[in-house]
Protein backbone atom coordinates (compact mmCIF):
# COMPACT_ATOMS: atom_id res chain seq x y z
CA UNK A 1 0.00 0.00 0.00
CA UNK A 2 1.16 3.70 0.06
CA UNK A 3 1.77 5.78 2.33
CA UNK A 4 2.70 9.21 3.25
CA UNK A 5 6.00 8.69 5.50
CA UNK A 6 7.42 11.13 7.96
CA UNK A 7 11.18 10.34 7.26
CA UNK A 8 13.22 12.91 8.82
CA UNK A 9 13.66 16.16 11.24
CA UNK A 10 13.17 19.12 9.07
CA UNK A 11 12.60 17.20 6.06
CA UNK A 12 9.51 16.91 3.56
CA UNK A 13 7.21 13.84 3.62
CA UNK A 14 8.06 10.74 1.28
CA UNK A 15 5.44 8.62 -0.53
CA UNK A 16 6.40 4.97 -0.07
CA UNK A 17 5.10 1.47 -0.52
CA UNK A 18 4.40 -0.54 2.85
CA UNK A 19 3.01 -4.14 2.59
CA UNK A 20 -0.30 -3.94 4.56
CA UNK A 21 -0.53 -4.73 8.05
CA UNK A 22 -1.60 -7.35 10.27
CA UNK A 23 -3.82 -6.70 13.13
CA UNK A 24 -2.48 -8.56 16.32
CA UNK A 25 -4.10 -9.59 19.24
CA UNK A 26 -6.59 -6.66 20.65
CA UNK A 27 -5.28 -4.38 17.19
CA UNK A 28 -7.74 -3.14 14.84
CA UNK A 29 -7.23 -2.99 10.88
CA UNK A 30 -9.11 0.17 9.34
CA UNK A 31 -9.21 0.24 5.51
CA UNK A 32 -8.81 3.99 5.44
CA UNK A 33 -11.49 6.32 3.36
CA UNK A 34 -9.95 9.44 4.26
CA UNK A 35 -6.93 11.24 6.14
CA UNK A 36 -7.31 14.79 6.72
CA UNK A 37 -4.46 17.58 6.26
CA UNK A 38 -3.68 19.01 9.38
CA UNK A 39 -1.73 22.17 9.91
CA UNK A 40 -0.26 20.96 12.80
CA UNK A 41 1.53 18.40 11.06
CA UNK A 42 3.83 21.38 9.22
CA UNK A 43 4.40 22.22 12.75
CA UNK A 44 5.98 18.51 13.54
CA UNK A 45 7.65 18.20 10.37
CA UNK A 46 9.20 21.67 10.57
CA UNK A 47 9.98 21.58 14.00
CA UNK A 48 13.60 20.62 15.06
CA UNK A 49 15.73 17.04 16.61
CA UNK A 50 14.47 16.72 19.98
CA UNK A 51 11.73 18.79 19.90
CA UNK A 52 8.96 15.47 20.10
CA UNK A 53 10.24 12.51 21.35
CA UNK A 54 8.49 10.59 18.17
CA UNK A 55 11.01 7.65 16.85
CA UNK A 56 11.21 7.94 12.94
CA UNK A 57 9.94 7.07 10.41
CA UNK A 58 6.28 6.87 11.19
CA UNK A 59 3.33 7.51 8.63
CA UNK A 60 1.65 10.48 8.77
CA UNK A 61 -2.54 11.01 9.55
CA UNK A 62 -3.83 11.78 12.46
CA UNK A 63 -7.06 12.72 11.24
CA UNK A 64 -8.77 9.33 9.99
CA UNK A 65 -11.37 7.76 8.91
CA UNK A 66 -12.28 4.37 7.24
CA UNK A 67 -14.30 1.04 7.70
CA UNK A 68 -13.02 -1.84 9.73
CA UNK A 69 -11.04 -4.13 7.64
CA UNK A 70 -10.11 -7.07 10.42
CA UNK A 71 -10.64 -7.40 14.07
CA UNK A 72 -7.48 -8.78 15.69
CA UNK A 73 -7.82 -11.83 18.25
CA UNK A 74 -9.41 -10.94 21.16
CA UNK A 75 -11.30 -7.91 19.84
CA UNK A 76 -14.58 -9.64 18.22
CA UNK A 77 -16.42 -6.64 20.68
CA UNK A 78 -20.03 -6.87 20.24
CA UNK A 79 -20.23 -2.90 19.19
CA UNK A 80 -18.03 -3.45 16.04
CA UNK A 81 -18.05 -5.16 13.13
CA UNK A 82 -15.46 -6.12 9.60
CA UNK A 83 -17.13 -3.22 7.00
CA UNK A 84 -18.33 -0.81 9.91
CA UNK A 85 -17.64 2.59 9.24
CA UNK A 86 -15.93 4.55 11.67
CA UNK A 87 -13.31 7.47 12.89
CA UNK A 88 -10.09 6.68 14.49
CA UNK A 89 -9.75 8.18 17.69
CA UNK A 90 -6.79 10.36 17.48
CA UNK A 91 -5.27 10.75 21.01
CA UNK A 92 -4.29 7.56 21.82
CA UNK A 93 -3.06 7.33 25.28
CA UNK A 94 -2.24 4.28 27.85
CA UNK A 95 -5.85 3.13 28.04
CA UNK A 96 -6.11 2.50 31.59
CA UNK A 97 -5.35 5.59 33.48
CA UNK A 98 -8.58 8.04 35.33
CA UNK A 99 -8.09 9.99 32.73
CA UNK A 100 -8.38 7.30 29.55
CA UNK A 101 -10.93 5.51 31.77
CA UNK A 102 -13.09 8.74 31.34
CA UNK A 103 -12.10 8.55 27.66
CA UNK A 104 -9.77 11.72 27.91
CA UNK A 105 -6.89 9.67 26.62
CA UNK A 106 -6.03 13.53 25.27
CA UNK A 107 -5.18 13.94 28.82
CA UNK A 108 -3.44 10.61 30.00
CA UNK A 109 -1.53 11.12 33.00
CA UNK A 110 1.00 9.18 31.28
CA UNK A 111 1.39 10.66 28.42
CA UNK A 112 5.17 11.81 29.33
CA UNK A 113 5.99 7.70 29.08
CA UNK A 114 4.89 7.16 26.01
CA UNK A 115 7.10 8.03 23.25
CA UNK A 116 4.00 9.00 20.17
CA UNK A 117 0.64 10.98 20.84
CA UNK A 118 -1.27 8.34 18.42
CA UNK A 119 -1.90 7.18 14.70
CA UNK A 120 0.53 9.73 12.70
CA UNK A 121 1.91 11.37 15.72
CA UNK A 122 4.81 9.27 16.67
CA UNK A 123 3.12 5.95 15.58
CA UNK A 124 1.54 5.21 12.02
CA UNK A 125 -1.01 7.07 10.83
CA UNK A 126 -4.02 7.09 8.45
CA UNK A 127 -2.03 8.77 5.53
CA UNK A 128 -2.33 4.98 3.82
CA UNK A 129 -4.26 2.59 2.01
CA UNK A 130 -4.78 0.84 5.73
CA UNK A 131 -3.71 1.81 9.65
CA UNK A 132 -3.23 -0.70 12.77
CA UNK A 133 -5.76 0.98 15.92
CA UNK A 134 -4.00 -0.37 18.92
CA UNK A 135 -7.96 -1.35 20.51
CA UNK A 136 -11.49 -1.05 19.01
CA UNK A 137 -11.85 1.31 21.92
CA UNK A 138 -10.25 4.03 20.09
CA UNK A 139 -13.00 3.72 16.90
CA UNK A 140 -16.14 5.58 16.82
CA UNK A 141 -18.96 4.63 14.25
CA UNK A 142 -20.38 7.16 11.87
CA UNK A 143 -23.52 5.35 10.81
CA UNK A 144 -24.38 6.36 7.32
CA UNK A 145 -21.59 9.52 7.11
CA UNK A 146 -19.62 9.33 4.28
CA UNK A 147 -16.92 7.65 4.77
CA UNK A 148 -14.20 9.18 2.86
CA UNK A 149 -15.32 12.82 4.08
CA UNK A 150 -15.90 12.45 7.78
CA UNK A 151 -12.33 12.50 8.99
CA UNK A 152 -11.73 15.72 9.69
CA UNK A 153 -14.69 15.46 12.51
CA UNK A 154 -11.75 13.80 14.61
CA UNK A 155 -9.27 16.70 15.01
CA UNK A 156 -10.65 20.01 13.06
CA UNK A 157 -14.43 19.04 14.66
CA UNK A 158 -13.37 17.78 17.83
CA UNK A 159 -10.29 19.97 19.24
CA UNK A 160 -13.44 23.35 18.69
CA UNK A 161 -16.00 21.11 20.17
CA UNK A 162 -14.40 20.22 23.22
CA UNK A 163 -12.84 23.93 23.73
CA UNK A 164 -16.44 25.26 23.25
CA UNK A 165 -18.08 22.93 25.62
CA UNK A 166 -16.28 23.55 28.46
CA UNK A 167 -17.61 27.44 27.55
CA UNK A 168 -20.62 27.04 26.78
CA UNK A 169 -21.89 28.25 30.17
CA UNK A 170 -20.84 31.61 29.23
CA UNK A 171 -22.85 31.45 26.05
CA UNK A 172 -25.74 32.64 26.87
CA UNK A 173 -28.16 34.40 25.17
CA UNK A 174 -26.84 38.20 23.62
CA UNK A 175 -23.58 36.95 24.59
CA UNK A 176 -20.48 37.10 21.22
CA UNK A 177 -18.20 34.51 20.45
CA UNK A 178 -15.01 35.54 18.24
CA UNK A 179 -12.97 32.57 16.43
CA UNK A 180 -9.61 34.02 15.38
CA UNK A 181 -8.63 31.67 12.59
CA UNK A 182 -11.21 30.40 9.70
CA UNK A 183 -9.38 27.75 8.36
CA UNK A 184 -10.03 23.70 9.34
CA UNK A 185 -10.58 24.63 13.08
CA UNK A 186 -11.89 27.90 12.49
CA UNK A 187 -14.87 26.66 9.91
CA UNK A 188 -15.59 23.69 12.33
CA UNK A 189 -15.53 26.23 15.10
CA UNK A 190 -18.03 28.56 13.57
CA UNK A 191 -20.71 25.64 12.84
CA UNK A 192 -20.30 23.79 15.89
CA UNK A 193 -20.86 27.11 17.73
CA UNK A 194 -24.36 28.37 15.74
CA UNK A 195 -25.39 24.62 16.32
CA UNK A 196 -24.61 24.77 20.40
CA UNK A 197 -25.26 28.30 21.06
CA UNK A 198 -27.40 31.24 20.68
CA UNK A 199 -24.14 33.38 20.84
CA UNK A 200 -23.33 35.84 17.75
CA UNK A 201 -20.35 34.52 16.05
CA UNK A 202 -18.08 36.89 14.79
CA UNK A 203 -14.94 35.40 12.45
CA UNK A 204 -11.42 36.89 11.94
CA UNK A 205 -9.17 36.09 9.35
CA UNK A 206 -7.27 38.14 6.71
CA UNK A 207 -8.12 35.95 3.90
CA UNK A 208 -11.58 37.19 2.27
CA UNK A 209 -12.61 33.52 0.80
CA UNK A 210 -11.73 32.30 4.38
CA UNK A 211 -14.52 35.04 5.93
CA UNK A 212 -16.77 33.94 3.15
CA UNK A 213 -16.75 30.16 4.12
CA UNK A 214 -16.84 31.38 7.92
CA UNK A 215 -20.11 33.18 6.91
CA UNK A 216 -21.19 30.09 5.07
CA UNK A 217 -20.82 27.98 8.30
CA UNK A 218 -22.78 30.59 9.66
CA UNK A 219 -20.80 33.74 11.31
CA UNK A 220 -23.16 36.86 11.59
CA UNK A 221 -19.47 38.77 10.93
CA UNK A 222 -16.60 38.30 9.63
CA UNK A 223 -13.63 41.09 10.33
CA UNK A 224 -10.40 40.96 9.19
CA UNK A 225 -7.68 40.78 11.53
CA UNK A 226 -5.28 43.77 12.92
CA UNK A 227 -5.57 46.95 15.35
CA UNK A 228 -9.32 47.30 14.10
CA UNK A 229 -10.57 43.73 15.22
CA UNK A 230 -11.23 44.27 18.87
CA UNK A 231 -12.65 47.53 18.64
CA UNK A 232 -15.26 46.02 15.88
CA UNK A 233 -16.01 43.16 18.18
CA UNK A 234 -16.56 45.27 20.83
CA UNK A 235 -19.17 47.92 18.48
CA UNK A 236 -21.33 44.82 17.59
CA UNK A 237 -21.33 43.33 20.76
CA UNK A 238 -22.80 46.56 22.68
CA UNK A 239 -19.41 47.29 24.47
CA UNK A 240 -19.06 43.88 25.97
CA UNK A 241 -16.67 41.78 24.41
CA UNK A 242 -17.03 38.36 23.57
CA UNK A 243 -17.57 35.93 26.10
CA UNK A 244 -15.39 33.47 24.36
CA UNK A 245 -12.62 33.92 22.05
CA UNK A 246 -11.20 31.05 20.03
CA UNK A 247 -7.86 31.25 18.51
CA UNK A 248 -7.05 29.02 16.13
CA UNK A 249 -3.72 30.04 15.23
CA UNK A 250 -1.97 31.06 18.50
CA UNK A 251 0.28 33.69 17.31
CA UNK A 252 1.34 36.79 19.42
CA UNK A 253 -0.94 38.86 16.83
CA UNK A 254 -3.83 36.86 17.36
CA UNK A 255 -3.55 36.26 21.30
CA UNK A 256 -3.34 40.05 21.66
CA UNK A 257 -6.05 40.20 19.45
CA UNK A 258 -7.87 37.92 21.96
CA UNK A 259 -7.20 39.19 24.70
CA UNK A 260 -8.20 43.10 23.88
CA UNK A 261 -11.58 41.33 22.37
CA UNK A 262 -12.26 39.38 25.39
CA UNK A 263 -14.92 40.70 27.81
CA UNK A 264 -14.99 40.37 31.28
CA UNK A 265 -14.84 36.72 32.98
CA UNK A 266 -14.78 35.19 29.56
CA UNK A 267 -12.38 32.45 28.27
CA UNK A 268 -9.94 32.73 25.98
CA UNK A 269 -8.88 29.49 24.29
CA UNK A 270 -5.85 28.82 22.25
CA UNK A 271 -5.87 25.64 19.87
CA UNK A 272 -3.77 27.20 17.37
CA UNK A 273 0.11 25.45 17.18
CA UNK A 274 1.59 28.85 16.09
CA UNK A 275 3.55 29.31 19.24
CA UNK A 276 2.98 32.52 19.95
CA UNK A 277 2.56 33.71 24.02
CA UNK A 278 0.48 36.51 25.94
CA UNK A 279 1.31 38.29 28.76
CA UNK A 280 -1.11 37.77 31.32
CA UNK A 281 -1.40 39.76 34.07
CA UNK A 282 -3.33 42.96 36.08
CA UNK A 283 -4.21 44.61 32.93
CA UNK A 284 -3.28 42.65 30.45
CA UNK A 285 -6.99 40.63 30.24
CA UNK A 286 -10.34 41.50 31.04
CA UNK A 287 -10.94 40.70 34.87
CA UNK A 288 -11.35 36.88 35.21
CA UNK A 289 -10.64 36.06 31.92
CA UNK A 290 -9.25 32.55 31.84
CA UNK A 291 -6.99 32.00 29.58
CA UNK A 292 -6.25 27.93 28.82
CA UNK A 293 -4.35 25.77 26.20
CA UNK A 294 -7.09 22.94 25.56
CA UNK A 295 -5.53 20.06 23.38
CA UNK A 296 -7.71 17.63 21.23
CA UNK A 297 -10.99 15.91 22.62
CA UNK A 298 -11.91 12.87 24.45
CA UNK A 299 -13.98 9.82 23.01
CA UNK A 300 -17.02 10.38 24.48
CA UNK A 301 -16.62 14.24 22.71
CA UNK A 302 -15.77 12.35 19.48
CA UNK A 303 -18.82 10.28 19.97
CA UNK A 304 -21.06 13.68 20.54
CA UNK A 305 -19.34 15.36 17.60
CA UNK A 306 -20.53 12.06 14.85
CA UNK A 307 -24.10 12.56 16.43
CA UNK A 308 -24.03 16.34 15.42
CA UNK A 309 -22.87 15.33 11.46
CA UNK A 310 -25.49 12.52 11.73
CA UNK A 311 -28.14 15.39 12.66
CA UNK A 312 -27.05 17.40 10.14
CA UNK A 313 -25.79 19.94 12.13
CA UNK A 314 -22.27 19.87 11.52
CA UNK A 315 -21.10 20.07 7.96
CA UNK A 316 -17.65 20.45 7.27
CA UNK A 317 -16.55 21.93 4.29
CA UNK A 318 -13.95 19.14 2.49
CA UNK A 319 -11.63 19.21 -0.22
CA UNK A 320 -10.49 15.89 -1.38
CA UNK A 321 -7.27 14.82 -3.13
CA UNK A 322 -5.39 11.31 -3.99
CA UNK A 323 -3.35 10.17 -1.80
CA UNK A 324 -0.40 10.09 -3.59
CA UNK A 325 -1.09 14.00 -4.00
CA UNK A 326 0.59 14.68 -0.08
CA UNK A 327 3.31 16.63 -1.03
CA UNK A 328 1.41 18.78 -2.79
CA UNK A 329 -1.36 19.63 -0.59
CA UNK A 330 1.07 20.17 2.07
CA UNK A 331 2.29 23.03 0.23
CA UNK A 332 -1.18 24.17 -0.51
CA UNK A 333 -2.02 24.28 3.01
CA UNK A 334 1.40 25.95 4.03
CA UNK A 335 0.57 28.86 1.66
CA UNK A 336 -3.23 29.21 2.63
CA UNK A 337 -4.39 27.90 -0.11
CA UNK A 338 -6.79 25.26 1.11
CA UNK A 339 -10.46 26.15 2.15
CA UNK A 340 -12.01 23.91 5.05
CA UNK A 341 -10.01 20.97 5.37
CA UNK A 342 -8.33 18.89 3.06
CA UNK A 343 -8.83 15.41 2.83
CA UNK A 344 -6.55 12.77 1.01
CA UNK A 345 -8.30 9.54 0.06
CA UNK A 346 -6.25 6.44 -0.71
CA UNK A 347 -6.59 4.85 -4.14
CA UNK A 348 -8.18 1.49 -2.25
CA UNK A 349 -10.71 3.71 -0.74
CA UNK A 350 -13.02 1.98 -2.69
C1 LIG B 1 -1.21 17.67 16.77
C2 LIG B 1 0.10 17.52 17.17
C3 LIG B 1 0.59 18.24 18.27
C4 LIG B 1 -0.26 19.11 18.93
C5 LIG B 1 -1.56 19.27 18.52
C6 LIG B 1 -2.04 18.54 17.46
C7 LIG B 1 -3.44 18.73 17.03
O1 LIG B 1 -3.55 18.89 15.66
C8 LIG B 1 -4.29 17.60 17.45
O2 LIG B 1 -5.60 18.09 17.35
ZN1 LIG C 1 -4.43 18.01 14.11
ZN1 LIG D 1 -3.79 7.01 30.27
Amino acid sequence: MKAVRMVGWQSPPEIVELPVPEPGPGQVLVKIAGAGVCHSDLHVLDWPEGTLPYRLPFTLGHENSGWIAALGPGTEDARLREGDAVLVYGPWGCGVCPSCARGAENYCRRAAEIPAAGGGLGLDGGMAGYMLVPSPRLLVPIGGLEPRTAAPLSDAALTPYHAIKRSLHRLVPDSTAVVIGAGGLGHAAVQLLKALSPAQVIAVDIAPDKLKLAEQAGADHGIPPGEEAARRIRELSGGLGAALVLDCVGADATMATAAAAAAVESDIAVIGLAGGTLGVRFGAVPFEASVHIPYWGSRTELAEVAALAEAGLLDLHVETYPLGQAPEVYDRLRQGHINGRAVLIPETAT
